[in-house]
């Protein structure tokens, strides 16, 4: 978790179409740099030291864009407005912009002072990893150790939150060696920390600890290469010539399914509108309004001076959409692949690409959507069946060491399932140690390759997931299944279900594995022709919740890693689940904070939040490269349809 930095060369293709802008489309690179020119030309421009943090869509009300997109006329008429929200910094402050873009204008500039940072530009990371270099105080212990200074790499590691009353914007740097091989995080340069203020870019402390723990892992066995040719699943497939669906600037049309792919710098993929076909009723229905990557937080289980403070929130420190690579056809993504590109802005308020940033593709996986073989009938058998076809949406944000793959998955059974995947190289710690057994002392993490410790971390990645199932008007409701004694039936037990409806905010968080629930989002406006309530059910993966204790520093910045499940009252400003401001934060915003409001969310439009947690004991197979881990979860229809909406009437 640290950063590699790359510089983009930009090209712009910019395709005009007939059909208005989705409103939720993401700022175009026309857009961006028509911001970067209303703000140079303002009043802004004479702030000292200006640098652009965060520019975006400013959020059109969603009420507005409901309107807008049931309108027959949507075709012929544009959205009424469209505007972008802004953060820069200048000065030494950071400022909140609102600038509408249909006539240029600044529309509000308001200066927070509340705690947390947004995060550094990657300008300020790449110059904070590039000070040491000209420290004489860094290149003498380099050379002390015996390290040649052209073989070093530094990246910067944000710091958290421990407590203080005062913070200021600064990374710590930890630096590795890359001689003799291309995996630079497989030799860490241990015992050499560089604490660098953002805000005057110069190194505060260089922190040397003893030689004991200086041992450099070597270089042999670490690089990484594939040991054979991309194989691609779909290529045997009859359909692989055709892509199976339509898009239209952002908006995908696939079998029963349609909804609007959009992308920014902090969540990377966002999913809108999202819409599933009923052809029984013949008309489209409302599932999920939003869905995106809210935050990850990836604490690190070592308390060492040198290891401590690597509690990352990476989304809200670094941004996912900032960390997306270039999808690689027929490795990241299947031949029949369309990808789109990614935009945002520079530190200088330019407009930056990422080319490929996402993709979308049918996926024939070789799995039974559903089959029977009926032999019941006299003289006859009778198997009837059909192959699981979906449509997937694909990112990859590699932040430093780590990749995450995101997959959003379309199902004709009007399913959404949500896959994160995690790989890359593990942030190591050296060693003097070269045999497990050799070890006497809390080194917390087993030893996964020679003369390295893989630190214990956990990864929790939380999905903001604004579901509208057949309207805004939703209710979340746990169906506890109730285990029931009898004793008028040769059977002394059996469990039936006991449905209970969160009133409010405080009702709706959930640590799982407690009970056995079944957790559902409903419209109890809206019924099936049986009388059942209309709902889709959150189907959960592998449960991890964090093991903090509440008063750790980085758990109080993360405290909503304590529940996997959370339901809040929809507002259009709660959608970081560890406040806007993550970097140095403090707890006072997010997800924890909001729900204690308490607010009711029954039949009202309400949010559902998701962790997908994992807890990392990394094991020798994790080195020099780990396999994919894959964990997620599944938004299955229950009650939504009147009947499986595979067989078709
Ligand atoms: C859009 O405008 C065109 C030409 O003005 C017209 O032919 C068409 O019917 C309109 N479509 C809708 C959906 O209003
Ligand atoms: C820009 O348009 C908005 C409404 O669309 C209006 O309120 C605002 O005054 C306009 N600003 C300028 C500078 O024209
Ligand atoms: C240090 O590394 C550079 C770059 O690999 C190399 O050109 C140079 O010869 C090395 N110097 C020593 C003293 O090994
Ligand atoms: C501008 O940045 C430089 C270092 O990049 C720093 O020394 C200076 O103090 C900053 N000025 C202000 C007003 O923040
Ligand atoms: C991906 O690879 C396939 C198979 O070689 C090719 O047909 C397709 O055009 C490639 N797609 C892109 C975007 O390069
Ligand atoms: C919406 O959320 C923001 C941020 O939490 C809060 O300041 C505001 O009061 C909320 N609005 C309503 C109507 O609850
Ligand atoms: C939340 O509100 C409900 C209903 O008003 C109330 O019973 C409950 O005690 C409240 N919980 C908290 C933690 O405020
Ligand atoms: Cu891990």
């Amino acid at each position: 978790m640290a950063i590699f930095i790359i510089i983009l060369v930009i090209t712009f293709h910019v395709l005009f179409t007939n059909s208005q802008n989705h409103p939720l489309d993401p700022l175009t690179p026309n857009e961006l740099s028509q911001i970067q020119r209303i703000i140079t030309n303002s009043h802004i421009s004479s702030l000292p030291n200006l640098t652009f943090h965060f520019v975006d869509l400013n959020e059109p009300n969603k009420k507005d864009v409901i309107q807008w997109l049931s309108s027959p006329h949507k075709q012929n008429q544009s959205f009424p407005y469209r505007e972008a929200m802004i953060v820069i910094r200048g000065g030494g402050q950071t400022h909140e912009l609102i600038i509408d873009l249909t006539n240029s204008s600044i529309k509000s500039d308001h200066v927070y002072t509340g705690d947390g940072y947004p995060p550094n530009t990657f300008t300020e990371l790449l110059q904070a990893a590039r000070l040491p270099f000209k420290s004489s105080k860094f290149k003498a212990l380099i050379s002390k150790r015996g390290l040649n200074i052209s073989e070093i790499t530094c990246f910067p590691f944000t710091i958290g939150w421990f407590g203080e009353s005062v913070t200021k914007r600064a990374v710590k740097l930890s630096c590795f060696y890359h001689e003799g091989t291309t995996n630079v995080f497989s030799r860490p340069i241990e015992g050499l920390t560089i604490l660098v203020d953002i805000e005057s870019m110069k190194i505060q402390t260089i922190v040397n600890i003893g030689s004991r723990r200086t041992h450099l892992p070597r270089s042999e066995g670490t690089d990484l290469q594939s040991s054979s040719e991309s194989y691609d699943p779909n290529v045997d497939c009859e359909k692989t010539d055709e892509k199976g669906f339509t898009i239209e600037r952002n908006e995908i049309n696939w079998k029963n399914w349609r909804f609007h792919v959009g992308f920014n710098a902090r969540a990377g993929v966002i999913i809108s509108t999202a819409s599933v076909f009923d052809s029984g009723k013949n008309e489209w229905r409302r599932v999920m309004y939003r869905g995106h990557v809210s935050e990850t937080f990836v604490p690190y289980m070592d308390p060492s001076s040198e290891w401590y403070y690597r509690t990352f929130l990476d989304v809200g420190e670094f941004g996912f959409g900032r960390s997306a690579v270039t999808l690689v056809n027929l490795t990241d993504c299947p031949s029949n692949s369309v990808y789109i590109d990614g935009y945002m802005s520079g530190a200088d308020g330019m407009p930056q690409q990422v080319p490929k940033a996402i993709c979308i593709f049918e996926r024939y996986a070789g799995d039974i959507a559903w089959r029977h073989t009926e032999i019941g009938i006299p003289g006859k058998v009778i198997t009837s069946g059909e192959s699981e076809v979906s449509l997937v949406v694909r990112m990859v944000a590699t932040v430093g060491n780590y990749d995450y793959i995101l997959d959003w998955e379309f199902k004709q059974s009007g399913s959404i399932k949500v896959k994160v995947g995690l790989t890359g190289v593990l942030e190591m710690k050296a060693t003097r140690y070269t045999k497990a057994e050799e070890i006497k002392e809390e080194t917390y993490g087993p030893l996964v390759a020679t003369n390295r410790i893989g630190n214990n971390h956990d990864h929790f990645i939380t999905y903001y997931l604004d579901l509208d199932i057949d309207g805004d008007e939703n209710s979340f409701v746990k169906a506890n299944l109730k285990v029931k004694k009898v004793n008028t039936s040769p059977r002394k037990s059996y469990w039936n279900v006991v449905k209970e409806t969160a009133k409010t905010e405080n009702e709706a968080r959930i640590r799982l594995g407690l009970k056995a629930s079944e957790l559902l989002v409903v419209n109890t406006n809206k019924k099936t022709k049986l009388g059942n309530d209309v709902g889709y059910r959150l189907m959960t993966g592998q449960p991890a919740v964090s093991l903090l204790l509440d008063d750790d520093y980085p758990q109080i910045r993360a405290s909503y890693t304590k529940y996997q499940v959370w339901v809040t009252s929809y507002n259009k400003s709660e959608r970081w689940a560890a406040g806007f401001y993550a970097d140095r934060s403090t707890g006072k915003d997010g997800l924890a904070v909001w729900s204690r409001r308490n607010r009711s969310i029954m039949n009202k439009d309400i949010v559902l939040w998701y962790t997908v947690g994992f807890h990392h004991n990394p094991c020798q197979e994790d080195f020099p490269v780990m396999s994919t881990l894959a964990n997620g979860f599944e938004l299955k229809p229950s009650n939504f349809f009147e009947r499986n909406p595979l067989i078709k009437t």
